[in-house]
């Protein structure tokens, strides 16, 4: 397929083999997160489909910043480069412009830092037009903040696309070619955005209570969307399967629910891959509640660093609507374990979404919040407003109707956007709904976005 790098000829695939390197702070001794910072690398590269092979890191408080690595692990890591016959060395942290001409001047192998690495894994599970053109507009993004430099290192992404340019010239050249395309892929990924957009505002305007899924890759965000729905996302083992949204509804209780899974997030996720996906995105600041997917399987260390990292890019991303922490894969928790966390979590839902437990529990959560978002009604339709009466049948929950000589007399509940509609209907004025926002639903996840909206 790759006809430079000879990735894909015929039947033989070729894995790059791949050395990661990293400073990480702490005198000698590997503290807690390094070991979870390092498996987390590994988990890209395999979803890269690159092999590791090799570690070589660096204690010490910050790295260089000219060269990133020290001169004596440098020299460690050319040599443990030619050992293992390794053409890729991959830095857990991103890199400067410098700081990979440096690594690339001493190592026989190719660099690539974290961002790149995420970057190829998108680019790799990419499958739908959207998904790719958001994917290669983020790499264009990141090359353009790497032509800012000498112009020493250039388009190791691009690939097939030579950019690379010996001098200043040819690099303002680059430069003006990358944004050109840069624009053009925003133009064109905004008209895809509104075809999706015009679908949801259908769905809005039906009033049909909208559940995000969010969450950490690999959480199960999608495994848990296709437990509650008939949908058959993919699911797999490995960072970042899902990239496009899909939206599935299910039923519970007469009340139909949206639910939209979509791509997952990760610690330092490259804000060029927020900024591309951001109409991806969309789908989770719409959403009247947040279902935030966790592993809790993992650490409780590593529970709360994903839990940041989750509340912050939805914070970023401008995600305002209450969220319900929803821990997933219990099955493999013993119950000590699941005791500890029930009890450092007691607002959380417990799950396995891949073992169906705890998925009634969640339905009835949902129900419950949906409920108090709904306020009673009393409404009197008159007779000529049968559009009217037939549209708030498909919207209301719990409707009764009583016929008068005046008209229908409806008893129901509505969602509070919609309460407004039927104002000129109403019976007697409404009783004041100190549930109305659910609060005691919320988790503290939620508490730094309406501190962020109490300031403004
Ligand atoms: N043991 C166990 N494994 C699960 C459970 N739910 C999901 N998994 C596994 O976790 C892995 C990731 O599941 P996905 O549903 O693809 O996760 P995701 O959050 O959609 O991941 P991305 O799309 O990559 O962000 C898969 O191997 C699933 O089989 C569960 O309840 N128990
Ligand atoms: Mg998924």
């Amino acid at each position: 397929m790759d006809t430079e790098t000879g990735q894909e000829t015929g039947a033989t695939v070729v894995r790059p083999r791949s050395v990661v390197f990293a400073v990480v702070p702490g005198g000698g001794r590997a503290d807690p997160g390094e070991d979870e910072q390092l498996s987390e690398i590994k988990e890209l590269l395999r979803s890269a489909d690159m092999d590791w092979v090799a570690d070589v890191i660096q204690h010490r408080d910050s790295p260089n910043p000219r060269t990133y690595l020290g001169k004596g692990k440098m020299a460690d890591l050319k040599e443990v480069v030619v050992e293992n016959k390794a053409t890729v060395a991959v830095c857990e942290d991103d890199l400067s412009p410098a700081q990979v001409a440096s690594v690339l001047d001493a190592v026989d192998a190719d660099v690539l830092d974290r961002t790149e690495l995420i970057l190829t894994v998108f680019s790799k599970h990419a499958d739908s037009l959207e998904g790719t053109m958001q994917v290669h507009l983020a790499q264009l993004e990141y090359e353009l903040t790497r032509m800012r430099g000498k112009g020493l290192v250039m388009s190791r992404l691009g690939a097939g696309v030579d950019m690379r340019g010996p001098g200043e010239t040819k690099m303002e050249v680059d430069r003006r070619v990358v944004r050109k395309r840069i624009q053009t892929l925003r133009k064109r990924i905004e008209q895809m955005a509104r075809t999706r957009r015009t679908q949801r505002a259908k769905r809005l305007r039906t009033g049909v209570p909208l559940v995000a899924l969010a969450g950490y890759t690999n959480s199960g965000k999608s495994t848990l969307l296709n437990a509650l729905t008939d949908a058959q996302v993919s699911v797999r083992d490995r960072l970042f399967e899902t990239l496009d949204p899909t939206s599935r509804t299910f039923r519970y209780h007469d009340r139909d629910y949206v639910v939209t899974d979509t791509v997952g997030f990760i610690r330092k996720l490259p804000h060029q891959l927020v900024d591309a996906f951001a109409s991806t995105l969309e789908e989770t600041t719409l959403a009247d509640v947040v279902l935030v997917i966790a592993d809790a399987s993992l650490d409780p260390a590593e529970i709360a660093v994903r839990e940041k990292t989750v509340a912050d890019v939805l914070d970023m991303i401008g995600s305002t609507a209450p969220r319900i922490v929803v821990f997933n894969k219990i099955d493999r928790l013993d119950e000590g374990k699941l005791t500890r966390l029930r009890a450092l979590y007691p607002e959380a839902e417990f799950i396995a979404a891949g073992a169906d437990l705890g998925l009634d529990e969640l339905r009835a959560r949902l129900g419950r919040f949906f409920d108090r978002a709904l306020r009673p009604v009393r409404l009197l339709f008159p007779y000529t407003e049968a559009a009217e009466m037939h549209r708030l049948r498909g919207i209301a929950s719990d409707v009764s109707e009583e016929h008068t000589p005046d008209g229908v007399i409806f008893e129901a509940r509505l969602p509070a956007a919609e309460a407004g509609r039927y104002a000129r209907f109403r019976l007697e004025p409404e009783v004041p709904d100190e549930d109305d926002e659910a609060g005691d639903l919320v988790d503290d996840a939620s508490e730094p976005t309406r501190e962020a909206g109490d300031d403004a």
